[in-house]
């Protein structure tokens, strides 16, 4: 378990940086500002698809306080960031799947519904 907040916070700040690194690219893909790369973006969305599970962990009571985004609310409407948590979580899944495949109507709709999973919690628990 973590020492303390600053632990949890760095924790799921680590896989936060890797999940935005990783969509980012995706996005590139998906945008054309870099060519559509099959086998690269099935990796990297496998790659979010994993570290989806980590940051929750590190949202831990009390980690608010710190040099984190993550607002209060987090922890005020637990259940409801948890909910949402998960649906990333989900979407992530199917993203991976679809990559697997390769349909790319498929593929840019399965992209779309995960960075909406990401802006959606966002909007909501995170610092602009
Ligand atoms: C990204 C990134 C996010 C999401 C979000 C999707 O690449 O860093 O936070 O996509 O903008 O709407």
């Amino acid at each position: 378990n973590f020492e303390d907040a600053k632990d949890a916070i760095e924790y799921r700040q680590s896989a936060f940086s890797l999940i935005a690194y990783n969509f980012g690219d995706m996005g590139a893909m998906m945008k054309g500002k870099k060519p559509f790369e099959a086998e690269t973006f099935a990796m990297r969305a496998n790659n979010v698809a994993a570290l989806s599970h980590i940051p929750f962990e590190g949202f831990i009571e009390g980690s608010d306080k710190g040099d984190t985004e993550a607002l209060a609310k987090v922890w005020q409407d637990k259940a409801d960031f948890d909910a949402k948590m998960k649906t990333f979580q989900e979407n992530a899944a199917i993203l991976a799947t679809v990559a697997q495949k390769g349909d790319q109507a498929e593929i840019k709709q399965a992209f779309m519904n995960t960075g909406k999973s990401c802006k959606g919690c966002h909007d909501v628990y995170k610092k602009d």
